[in-house]
């Protein structure tokens, strides 16, 4: 018997100071790869669609990444269900509040779906026998059960930037050993390093039809080896691709670049001479930085943070990304504010990370939040974001004209036509 299914990512509040373009959600794809074949699937992602109700699915899946989705994802679970439309909630923010996301939806899935666990739940829906909770947490499905995701749900049309196409997300591994203060992927991934194997990866890396990709792994500083026989692998696809942080090894960054690595996200904590040699060797390699800047730690004053700015321009980083620090459910930073009563709210669509949630220790919350909006206009001030931007743009373009894979955009845009896509 064939089932509707309506898979569903609610909005979420962009930080208005970044450019406004939206990634393919890599979540509901992966989702997608473990839904039956038989099953009929529409995929609305409503950062740039809107919900059509009318449309009524047998069940409604419910993915979720942040925080900042929650209060939307309740909106659009009350609206299903008050059309008698069960509802699951799975996805990383669904892990992070699954006690308060239970009393909204039918039925709470944490972990990850492969391996036929969402096949299993689809099954009870269709027996009328849904559980209020699949419980998978920590426990997870062999790594070589997951396959390429469905891209095919996806509406292509709308993740476009200025007529340029957006790059497709992929991950290579999932989990993380290391336990960072700000963040959840320690309680999220177990800290168990769980590297899919190559041959897998390499499929899925070749039938991606961009040839710009986001390896979204939570680190690729986990395992030197394994980095190496990844990079190893990828080099003949000649992709270009952006990533979290990489091993800071002379061996590995070779290796990356060779393999296409156009820029890194690498995290800028402190004015040392660590970062400023790891952004210089990253550099040295043809390979752009965008700086991932946290602000509010406890060790920061707005000198702190003035200092911090100037940094950046003196190393001369590409881009860079301020964030507030944020006490999100989870995470080691949240367990210590709470225990000093320093939590200002819990009012989740203001978790953003442009927004401050907790008591600063040597600043105001409005003096952090000055601060913030000061890093932005600072760093920002002579070398606009969109020019900063074309200008890392620029750097893959020419990285694609050296190793013939850059197709200019009316050949593109022709190509697609042929292949009857845009009818
Ligand atoms: C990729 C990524 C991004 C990408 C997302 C692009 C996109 N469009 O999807 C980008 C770079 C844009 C991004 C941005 C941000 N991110 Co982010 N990101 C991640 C990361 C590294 C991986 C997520 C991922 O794709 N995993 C791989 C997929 C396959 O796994 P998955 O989503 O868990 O899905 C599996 C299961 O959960 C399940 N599942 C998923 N959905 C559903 C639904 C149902 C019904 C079911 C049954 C199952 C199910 O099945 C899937 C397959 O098994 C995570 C860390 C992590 N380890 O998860 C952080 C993470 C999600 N991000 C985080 C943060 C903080 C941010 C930012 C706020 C940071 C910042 N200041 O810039 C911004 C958002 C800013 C904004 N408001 O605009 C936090 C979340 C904090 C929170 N509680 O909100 C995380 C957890 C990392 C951390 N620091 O702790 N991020
Ligand atoms: S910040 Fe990055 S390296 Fe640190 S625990 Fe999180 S995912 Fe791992």
């Amino acid at each position: 018997m064939s089932m509707r299914i309506a898979l569903v990512y609610p909005k979420w509040n962009k930080i208005p100071e970044q450019t406004e373009f939206h990634l393919p959600p890599h979540g509901p794809v992966c989702v997608a790869a473990a839904i039956p074949e038989q099953y009929e699937v529409r995929f609305t992602d409503e950062n740039v669609d809107s919900l059509d109700y009318d449309w009524t699915p047998d069940v409604v899946l419910l993915s979720m990444m942040l925080t900042c989705q929650l209060p939307r994802g309740k909106e659009i679970a009350a609206e299903y269900r008050r059309r008698g439309v069960p509802v699951v909630s799975g996805g990383i923010a669904t892990m992070l509040h699954a006690e308060e996301i239970a009393e909204h939806v039918d039925s709470v899935f944490l972990g990850e779906v492969e391996d036929g666990r969402l096949a299993g739940v689809l099954a009870d829906c269709r027996q009328g026998r849904l559980q209020a909770q699949y419980n998978y947490f920590h426990d997870f499905p062999p790594i070589e059960s997951v396959g390429p995701a469905r891209r095919d749900i996806l509406n292509r049309s709308r993740y476009v930037y200025r007529g340029v196409k957006m790059v497709d997300l992929v991950h290579a591994s999932r989990g993380c050993r290391f336990n960072c203060f700000p963040c959840a992927t320690a309680y999220l991934g177990g800290r168990q390093f769980r590297p899919r194997p190559l041959d897998r990866v390499v499929e899925e890396l070749a039938g991606i039809d961009n040839n710009r990709l986001f390896m979204v792994d939570n680190s690729l500083a986990q395992d030197k080896e394994w980095v190496l026989e990844l990079f190893a692998a990828m080099k003949p696809l000649k992709k270009k691709w952006i990533s979290h942080p990489i091993l800071d090894d002379d061996e590995v960054l070779t290796a990356a670049a060779e393999a296409g690595c156009w820029y890194v996200y690498q995290a800028v904590f402190d004015t040392s001479e660590v970062i400023r040699n790891r952004v210089r060797r990253l550099k040295d390699h043809g390979i752009g930085v965008e700086a991932a800047v946290l602000l509010g730690p406890d060790n920061q004053d707005a000198d702190y943070i003035k200092r911090l700015v100037d940094f950046l321009l003196e190393i001369d980083v590409d881009m860079a990304e301020f964030s507030i620090l944020t006490p999100f459910p989870h995470t080691p930073v949240t367990a210590k504010f709470e225990q000093e009563g320093r939590i200002l709210h819990r009012d989740w669509r203001r978790y953003t990370t442009a927004e401050v949630c907790f008591q600063p220790k040597q600043m105001t919350p409005d003096e952090l939040q000055e601060m913030y909006a000061y890093a932005w206009r600072t760093f920002y001030r002579e070398v606009p974001q969109p020019l900063r931007m074309a200008r890392l743009f620029s750097e893959v373009v020419k990285k694609e004209m050296q190793d013939g894979t850059y197709i200019p955009h009316r050949q593109a845009a022709e190509r697609r036509w042929q292949a009857g896509l845009d009818r």
